[in-house]
C-alpha cells in the first residue's frame, strides 16, 4: 500500500518521493554548504535553485490557494489589497498566515527554511515574520529599500528572508532584483520608511532573479531590492519567511500587534483614516 500522510487540513494525500516538508527534513542541520554559505556572506542573498522538488512546490502552490480564497476577517491572519490601473481591488498581500494554516506552520519551522537561516546567522534563528505577496496580474511593483527600513531594528539588528518562489517568476511579471555588489554591508544606506533613491543606490546594479517553483532565495535586511509591476496575465505568488536570531528574541507576536495598530489590515482599518504603504 502506497505510503500516505496527512495533509493540514486532516485529508490523506498520496505520499511523494519528496523529502518531508516539516520536521528535520532528513538534514541534520540545515541544507547549506560552506560553499554557499560563504557565498551569501560575500553577497548578502543566496539562491538556491530546486531547494524544494516538483511535488513540494505543487503542495506550497496549493496551501497559497486555500489562503487566498479565505475570507477577510479581523482579528485573523492579515489581508491587504491594492487597486490596480483598471480600477479593480486585487489581492496584494498576507501576512501571519502560521497560527490558522499548518503547513505553512510546518515549512516556515523546517530544516530547509529556519535550518538554512540558522546556519547563515551561525546560531538558531526565529521566526519574526511571514507573509505571501500575490503580485496577481496588474498589481504594483516595489520601489528600491532594505527591509531593514522597515522598523524592523527596533525589533533585532539583523533578520534573513527565506524566499520561496510559488509561481514561476520573471523579469515580465516582476520578479524579484537585488543590488548586486552591496556584499556584507549591515547598516542602513538609506532613511527608515522612505524608499532608497537614486544617490543612494549610485554604484549598485540591478541584478533580475528569475526563479521557479521551489527555488529559494535568502537574502538579509539590508541588501536593496526592488520589483516591478506584474504586467502579464498570471499571478507571481511568492512565500516570505523572515527570522532573526534566537539570542535577539522571539518578536513575532509583538511584531505583529505593532502592525495591527501602525498598518492594519483592510478589514481593521477605520473609517475616515488614510493608511499608506512607505517601505
Ligand atoms: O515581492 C516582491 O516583488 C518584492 C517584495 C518586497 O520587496 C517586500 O515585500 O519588501
Amino acid at each position: 500500500m502506497a505510503a500516505m500522510r496527512h495533509r493540514h487540513d486532516g485529508s490523506m494525500m498520496k505520499k511523494s518521493q519528496a523529502r518531508p516538508l516539516t520536521g528535520d527534513d532528513g538534514f541534520r542541520d540545515g541544507p547549506l554548504d560552506a560553499a554557499q554559505l560563504a557565498s551569501f556572506h560575500a553577497a548578502s542573498h543566496l539562491v538556491v535553485r530546486g531547494l524544494f522538488d516538483a511535488d513540494e512546490a505543487a503542495e506550497i502552490a496549493r496551501w497559497a490557494d486555500e489562503v487566498q480564497a479565505w475570507p477577510e476577517l479581523a482579528g485573523r491572519y492579515m489581508m491587504y489589497f491594492e487597486h490596480t490601473e483598471g480600477g479593480g481591488r486585487i489581492l496584494n498581500r498576507m501576512e501571519n498566515l502560521l497560527p490558522w494554516h499548518a503547513g505553512f506552520r510546518q515549512l516556515a519551522g523546517g530544516a530547509r527554511l529556519q535550518g538554512a537561516c540558522a546556519q547563515l546567522f551561525g546560531e538558531p534563528a526565529v521566526l519574526f515574520k511571514d507573509k505571501i505577496n500575490f503580485k496577481l496580474p496588474g498589481g504594483g511593483g516595489f520601489e528600491p529599500h532594505q527591509d531593514a527600513q522597515a522598523g524592523w531594528l527596533r525589533y533585532a539588528g539583523l533578520h534573513i528572508t527565506a524566499l520561496v518562489t510559488i509561481d514561476p517568476a520573471t523579469i515580465a511579471n516582476g520578479c524579484l532584483e537585488m543590488a548586486d555588489g552591496f556584499a556584507g554591508t549591515q547598516g542602513l544606506i538609506g532613511s527608515e520608511w522612505q524608499p532608497l533613491d537614486g544617490g543612494q543606490l549610485a554604484g549598485l546594479r540591478w541584478q533580475p532573479i528569475e526563479a521557479q517553483p521551489g527555488d529559494v532565495v535568502f537574502f538579509d535586511s539590508f541588501i536593496p531590492h526592488r520589483s516591478a509591476p506584474n504586467r502579464t496575465d498570471a499571478a507571481r505568488r511568492v512565500l516570505y519567511f523572515t527570522y532573526n536570531r534566537a539570542s535577539e528574541g522571539d518578536h513575532l507576536a509583538r511584531y505583529y500587534a505593532d502592525k495591527r495598530l501602525s498598518y492594519p489590515p483592510d478589514i481593521e482599518r477605520e473609517a475616515g483614516r488614510e493608511y499608506r504603504y512607505r517601505v
